[in-house]
């Protein structure tokens, strides 16, 4: 899995790498000392000290395993954007500390996604581990532990900034992106190809767009951003519609990024085991394979796709080589890497532009 991050120098060949600096060795480090703080400080709050030694041994080992072995980009780029989004007249070590703790319940709010989103895809591993509603002790009891990874997040939340007059604000944000991910995941299940449903007239791309923006850009973009603006003097006024269109983007080109991964990087490098063809997903790669297809080969997609059956996911994989999948990805990848860029460059203020930049850098070499 480490090895996959230097392995992948750059999905894309651009001339001018931009060089990513929200990741850094120092800033990993600073986030990792911080989670550990927000971590004791929960456990150690008045609803959990007094809880039985039971119960405090399976929150730290659930919340250990389920934050443990990702990138931490999501709750890297609260800190990151609250720099680059601030007047440097009104930076304070203070903010940009507040905007770790906020960027260690980004973290925590996608180990709850993760959690979710692996029981609903029947996934097996994650981050090159056995997924937790896996584990021999712990099976259904996954979804209520989902609850209360998510109740810790909210938690953390009211335990820092609890008293402060941007509370409301960071409830409304966290609540609302919780809500369209959750209908973007929702959609993301029930649009599942399967053979008996025989529902393959709702695979568009329009579809495609819906899913990725609200079950992917919404979380990862928006998201962080919002909450780093909560801390930005004028916050509120920070965030502009075109950087919403450019993170609506993001969301889509992270999704068939993660899509591609799914089916063409092997599990060694990505830490998880891809089930879309299996489950049937409106992916961008069956989309697109769909509109390349001839009828005798759509016919072979509708026989094969949405099946466990390793002969039948073989088949697809085929299908998909013979539509030089992997090509007609890596071109339009580039398409909209340079379209954002541009698009990105012309955004009003530096920071902003510096930000969306370095995610989108990131989101090509599979660091995001
Ligand atoms: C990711 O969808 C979306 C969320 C909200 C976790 P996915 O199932 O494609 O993600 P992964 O490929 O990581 O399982
Ligand atoms: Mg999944
Ligand atoms: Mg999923
Ligand atoms: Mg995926």
């Amino acid at each position: 899995y480490n090895q996959f991050r230097t392995l992948h120098k750059t999905a894309v060949n651009h001339n001018v790498p931009v060089p990513i600096t929200f990741n850094s060795y120092k800033n990993q480090q600073k986030f990792r000392e911080v989670q550990s703080e927000m971590l004791s400080t929960l456990m150690t709050s008045p609803k959990f000290e007094n809880q039985i030694e039971d119960v405090k041994r399976w929150m730290t080992k659930l919340l250990d395993y389920t934050l443990e072995g990702g990138k931490r980009s999501r709750g890297l780029a609260v800190s990151f954007a609250y720099e680059m989004m601030e007047d440097p007249k009104y930076f304070t070590e203070d903010n940009l500390h507040r905007a770790r703790i906020l960027g260690s319940v980004v973290e925590i709010v996608q180990a709850y996604l993760l959690t979710v989103d692996d029981i609903v895809d029947a996934s097996q591993t994650r981050r090159g581990k056995e997924c937790w509603y896996l584990h021999s002790d712990v099976g259904l009891g996954a979804v209520n532990d989902c609850g209360v990874l998510l109740t810790c997040a909210v938690e953390v939340m009211d335990l820092y900034f609890g008293k402060e007059p941007f509370f409301p604000d960071l409830i409304k944000i966290t609540n609302g992106t919780l809500l369209q991910t959750s209908v973007g995941q929702y959609l993301d299940c029930s649009s599942g190809y399967n053979k008996k449903k025989n529902n393959l007239d709702k695979f568009t791309m329009e579809l495609f767009d819906t899913i990725a923006y609200q079950k992917t850009g919404i979380y990862s973009f928006k998201f962080p951003m919002l909450l780093a603006l909560t801390l930005v003097k004028d916050g509120k006024n920070k965030y502009s519609e075109e950087a919403n269109k450019i993170a609506w983007d993001l969301g889509r080109l992270l999704q068939f990024q993660n899509d591609y991964k799914d089916v063409f990087v092997d599990d060694i490098k990505t830490g998880k085991i891809g089930t879309d063809i299996q489950e049937g997903k409106l992916t961008w790669f069956a989309v697109t394979a769909l509109q390349r297809c001839t009828d005798e080969q759509r016919s072979i997609f509708k026989e094969n796709y949405g099946s466990t059956d390793p002969e039948h996911v073989k088949r697809i994989k085929q299908l998909f080589d013979e539509l030089e999948m992997e090509k007609v990805y890596k071109e339009y990848e580039r398409s909209v890497y340079e379209d954002l860029v541009r698009r990105i460059r012309a955004l009003p203020t530096k920071g902003e532009i510096q930000f969306y930049l370095e995610v989108l850098e990131a989101s090509c070499r599979h660091l995001y």
